[in-house]
This record gives structure tokens, sequence and C-alpha cells, in this order.
């Protein structure tokens, strides 16, 4: 089996494996982890970084004396780990205060706290030196579409983005905002529900330079989405800024199982996209391979790190077989004869006008419709192909 070292980026939410497993229907089934031990036994298992929301080091509510005592073990345990905080983010959905949002509450008593909470988190996550702010607007939504003026709810929310990213310049902090959609759950339907939403929103941002997204596999699933399409979108925009990777079979609950232990072959394309999809090019992903997932209620203390070196280890098996996959002559040929390399080719010639366009007879008058439509394009047996690889059996 591969084995994970730090040169792989692989990162997780101190929430994530230090999940207790209390839900809307049971009690915990499951003590809650040290954060410090955590992150030993995430160097241990081979993880480069961490995450972590506010309170999940920092007790809502804890005296500036606990903070700073908490914080100082948190660092001293980076120095001895030589893990890294790449990511810092807020939770703004967990208490009574943040239940109609934090940045789009009707309340404006509870914007202005909602905006103090992440401007302190902003300069914690600068402290420590992480690279990425992570925003996920759980509660910012609605059961009910009378209970929000919806055209007002945006304007808050994107002055609320646009006052942390000029809190960030204006500090000098090397942060950048990742936005974080998701279609429902918590609310019945939460604002910038998928990548493509989000995008169009930070393209209205007075700062918009340094705001991107952080798409999580299940958020784009739960909506039917096809997770790979929009990472390839965000990269495209030269937005994807993090990934939340982990597991969900289609549309339901929010599942985040173990990253490919959902939809796998879906999985399978998104390790392909982000090793082998745009090397080099504008945008290109070179940050965390960062795990947000849930150890099934059944676990225990075992089973929570069974199934983080699992994330890791699906992870590294999927890399080996897409990369195999691409290097395949077969595949290779198979591309060809789809027409998927030649697809990279501009439509218009170099220098062409439209003019040129229009009095080329071959595009249009003379061009052979009946024979385009009979081509064969073999994308069910490039797929096949794939498949042997993903299996095993194309070697
Ligand atoms: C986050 C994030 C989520 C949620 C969820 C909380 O910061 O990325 O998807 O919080 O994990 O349980
Ligand atoms: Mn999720
Ligand atoms: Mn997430
Ligand atoms: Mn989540």
């Amino acid at each position: 089996m591969p084995t994970p070292t730090s040169a792989d980026k692989f990162s997780f939410g101190l929430w994530t494996m230090g999940w207790t497993a209390r839900d809307q229907f049971g009690l915990a089934t499951r003590p809650a982890l040290d954060p410090v031990e955590s992150i030993r036994k995430l160097k241990d298992l081979g993880a480069w970084g961490f995450t972590f929301h506010d309170n999940d080091v920092v007790p809502f509510g804890a005296s500036a004396a606990d903070r700073d005592k908490i914080l100082g073990q948190l660092t001293d345990v980076v120095d001895e780990t030589g893990l890294v905080v790449e990511m810092v983010t807020t939770d703004t959905f967990s208490q009574p205060v943040f239940k109609d949002g934090a940045f789009t509450s009707n309340d404006r008593g509870v914007r202005r706290y909602g905006l103090r909470k992440v401007l302190e988190n902003v300069d914690l996550a600068g402290e420590l030196g992480a690279r990425i702010f992570v925003m996920w607007g759980g509660r910012e939504g609605t059961e009910y579409d009378s209970s929000k003026d919806l055209h007002a709810a945006l304007d808050r929310y994107a002055e609320g983005i646009d006052t942390v990213a000029s809190y960030i310049k204006s500090k000098g902090y090397a942060l950048k905002i990742a936005l974080e959609p998701k279609p429902n759950e918590p609310r019945g339907n939460i604002f910038l529900p998928s990548i493509g939403h989000a995008i169009a929103f930070i393209s209205r941002l007075e700062h918009g330079d340094i705001v991107g997204v952080n798409p999580e596999t299940g958020h784009e699933q739960m909506a039917t989405l096809n997770y790979t399409h929009g990472l390839a979108e965000a990269i495209w925009c030269e937005k994807l800024f993090h990934i939340d990777l982990n597991g969900q079979h289609g549309p339901m609950y929010d599942q985040d199982l173990v990253f490919g232990h959902g939809d796998l072959i879906s999985a399978f394309f998104t390790v392909d996209l982000l090793e082998n999809g745009f090397p080099g090019k504008p945008g290109a992903y070179e940050g965390a391979r960062h795990f947000d997932y849930k150890p099934s209620r059944t676990e225990h203390v075992q089973g929570q790190w069974d199934s983080a070196a699992a994330n890791m280890e699906m992870y590294l098996m999927l890399k080996e077989r897409a990369v195999a996959f691409r290097a395949d002559p077969a595949v290779q040929e198979a591309l060809e004869v789809a027409g998927v390399t030649g697809l990279s080719v501009p439509t218009m010639a170099a220098g062409e006008t439209i003019e040129q366009l229009l009095a080329d007879r071959t595009a249009y008058e003379d061009f052979d419709v009946d024979r385009a439509g009979e081509r064969n394009y073999g994308f069910v047996q490039l797929h096949q192909l794939a498949l042997r690889h993903l299996m095993g059996f194309a070697v």
C-alpha cells in the first residue's frame, strides 16, 4: 500500500477525525480527542498539515488567559511536529446566536457580532502563518423564503466578505479567503449553494482578488453536481484556493464519508484532475489535499484513526491509478480517437477573422454533416480503459 509523506500535502480539520459523533438523533459515541495529541498522531500517520475552527481549539466564550494558554500549547506542538497550519476557519454556525446566520442574520447586532468574531479569527490565522481562511456560511440561508429579503441578504453577505478581505489587506496578512458552497443542511437552503454561485458572487466583490472557493466533494454531489467539473471551472477562473475532499453517495444528507468511499469513479477523476489536469496552467491547484470527513458513528478511537489513514491511502491509490491511466499507450491512442486531445486546438485559426470564417465554405456549406454525425467517438471504450486502470486490471 502506498504510504503518505509530507510531500503529499495531506491535511485534516481537527473537527474531522475528532468528531464525537453527536448527531441529530443521538448522543456522542466516543470521547473528545485532545487537539495536541491529535496533531502528534496526524504527524505519525504522514499528514503535512492541519486546520481548525476557532472553537475546535478555544472553547466559545473562553477567557483571554485561557485562549492564550491553549494557543501557546498549539504553537508548541506545531514547533515540535513541524506540521503546517495551512488553513483556519471560523465557527459561525454552532451557537444559538447564529441560528439565522452571521453575516446575513436579520438581526444587525448579530451581524456585527459575527463580523467581530471572524475578524478576531483572521488575526489568529494571520499570527499562526496560515495562508487560507475558509468561510463556510452554513447558517446563512432560509427555511422559508418569506423570512429573508434575498437581495439585501446578498448585499450583507458581500459587505461582510469585503470587510474581512479589506481587513486582511490592511493588516498585511498573506491570507486568502476561500468560500465554501453547500446547497442545504443545516439550513433548508443555504446562500452560495454551489461553486458556480460562489464564483459569480465573488466577481461582484470589491476585494474579490483575494477571495476564491473551497469546494467540498459531498456538498456539490448533494446538489447532483459533478465535483470534478466544479473544480475544473474554479481552476479555470483561477479561484480554486482550497479543497475539502470526502465521500458522498449522491443527493442525500451530508455524509462526510472517507474520500473515495462514496462515488469512487468520481473520486478517481477528481484525483486525475488534481494530479494530471492543469499542471503549469494559470490557477493550477498546488494547495493542500485537505480532508473534511467524519468517522462514522460506529467507530471508536481506533476507527477514528483508521479512517483518517484511509483518506490518505485512498488518495494515493487513486493517484497511482490515475498516473498509470495517463501513461498507458492504449489510453493515449483512445484519447486521440475520441478527439479529447483535439479539443485543445482553437476553433478559429490563429489570426482568423469572423469574415474569413464566414467565407470558409468547408466550415459550413461544404461541411459533410452526415459524415460528422456518423463519427464513433469511442467514449465508452475510453471509459472502460479508465475503469480497468481503476480496478487494477490494466497492468
Ligand atoms: C467547515 C466546513 C464544513 C463545515 C462542517 C462542520 O468549516 O468546511 O463543511 O464546517 O465540517 O461540521
Ligand atoms: Mn460535508
Ligand atoms: Mn467542508
Ligand atoms: Mn463538512
